[in-house]
């Protein structure tokens, strides 16, 4: 038996003082394994996503997984090796680099850790002693689509629909993009078809399955098992940002905006497990804020996207109807877009959050962008862009937080939408 092998501290107990003064097997960041008998092996379960998908995208694959993990744990113990952030490609700031980005960069491992045990891949490195992985299933759908145009779950072994991205080299492992870590490689690779939830993986590791190490690759592929449920709020929950991205976010709320938790009621608990607030009890800060997404989205000419001038009609709309006189906007967009929309809004206080260079060199496009999602999540009113994962993550922070759905579901309609475009759905929070 493994005892402790990934929870905190204040969540481990063990029965006597016996107990701890057995051996310590390793020891891994703030992780301690105990061994008290037996052991019985540690199992990992690493991931990857389609590269061309975005942050937000990312971190809501990352809650499928943990639930599958958490699935896993009742059959034996498994750990979450979490994928190093980089080469995203909307992370573009050319002086730094962007790879190998560990967790704890934009999150709170801890936090994380109270639902599933999860680990970093440097973590992984040290506690198997290198950067190999026993099996890569590779997620792909099924070729021929669905049979009799009737949606089933389903998974199976298949060929490759795409040329593998693993090539065997010459040692007889597999090669391939492994978070900018060149060392490390896999002694096996197939393809699964798969068509369901992330549940209908757990049979295939649980049952006739050895190897200690699975690398499930385009982990988008599973759908969440129960999605805007108990098991998705809870997980959901646990993905807390990193408190220095935090501390940042405060600082500026309260230096500008004139925002602090106390006023707002947005207090938090050290432990997300002991918070849970009821709807409209947040007040937030007296500012509105929106998120208005540019980049590639105004580039595809996407109909969710509000030119400039409509954009800051709907933001003086909301302005006036909440009697707010400051306005954060969180965006994307390039310098100049930023002082037309100011023109527009020159009525208004307008800000934004522009990194100092340390903030940037140390926490990266990413942290920035964690930056503007808390910031936008502690306003009185906010206003995001549809279809905008970022938004969609924005609007669950709110939910976290204690915020009325009306006060958050809120999107800008389109340069072709009609005025009262459809609003975003709302997922209530359930605990
Ligand atoms: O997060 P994300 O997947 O959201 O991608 P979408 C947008 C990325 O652009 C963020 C930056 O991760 C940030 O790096 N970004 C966007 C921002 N808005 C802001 C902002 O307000 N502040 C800061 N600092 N950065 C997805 C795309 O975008 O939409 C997919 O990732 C696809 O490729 C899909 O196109 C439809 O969901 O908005």
């Amino acid at each position: 038996l493994v005892l402790c092998s990934h929870c905190l501290k204040t969540e481990c107990s063990l029965d006597t003082e016996a107990d701890l003064s057995d051996d310590i097997v390793f020891q891994s960041g703030s992780h301690q394994t105990l061994k008290v008998g037996p052991a019985i092996p540690r199992r990992y379960l690493l991931y990857h996503v389609n590269h061309g998908e975005g942050f937000n995208l990312r971190r809501d694959v990352y809650m499928r997984i943990a639930n599958l993990v958490q699935r896993l744990q009742q059959d034996g113990d498994w750990v979450l090796v979490l994928p190093p952030w980089g080469r995203l490609y909307h992370w573009r700031t050319r002086s730094l680099e962007q790879i190998r980005i560990p967790w704890a960069t934009f999150f709170d491992v801890e936090s994380l850790n109270r639902y599933i045990p999860v680990i970093e891949f440097e973590d992984f490195i040290k506690e198997t002693g290198q950067a190999a992985i026993d099996q890569i299933l590779y997620l792909q759908a099924y070729k021929e689509g669905w049979t009799n145009g009737k949606w089933e779950e389903k998974i199976d072994e298949r060929e490759c629909i795409e040329p593998p991205a693993y090539r065997l080299d010459e040692a007889g492992v597999f090669r391939g993009w492994f978070w900018g870590y060149p060392d490390a490689y896999a002694k096996a690779f197939k393809c699964l078809s798969v068509q369901g939830m992330a549940r209908i993986l757990a049979p295939v590791l649980l049952n006739n399955f050895t190897a200690r190490s699975v690398f499930v690759d385009r982990g988008e592929e599973i759908l969440h098992d129960y999605y805007g449920q108990v098991q998705y709020w809870t997980v959901r929950r646990s993905m807390r940002f990193a408190k220095h991205l935090r501390d940042i976010g405060d600082e500026f709320r309260e230096s500008k905006l004139e925002s602090t938790d106390e006023k707002d009621k947005t207090v938090m608990t050290d432990n997300w497990r002991d918070m849970e607030r009821k709807p409209g009890s947040a007040i937030g800060g007296p500012y509105l804020a929106a998120h208005l997404r540019r980049e590639d989205f105004a580039r595809n000419n996407r109909k969710e996207v509000p030119t400039l001038e409509r954009a800051a009609d709907q933001i003086k709309v909301a302005l006036k109807k909440y009697k707010l006189e400051k306005v954060f906007v969180a965006t994307d967009a390039p310098k100049h877009e930023i002082e037309e929309l100011r023109r527009h809004l020159q009525d208004y206080q307008v800000y934004n959050y522009v990194p100092p260079k340390g903030v940037l060199e140390n926490f990266k496009d990413g942290g920035v962008a964690i930056i503007d999602q808390w910031i936008c999540a502690h306003a009185r009113y906010f206003i995001g862009t549809g279809v905008s994962t970022f938004s969609f993550r924005i609007h669950e922070e709110r939910q976290i937080l204690g915020f009325d759905t009306k006060m958050t579901y809120n999107r800008f309609c389109g340069h072709s939408e009609p005025e009262d475009c459809e609003q975003p759905s709302v997922w209530k929070i359930v605990y």
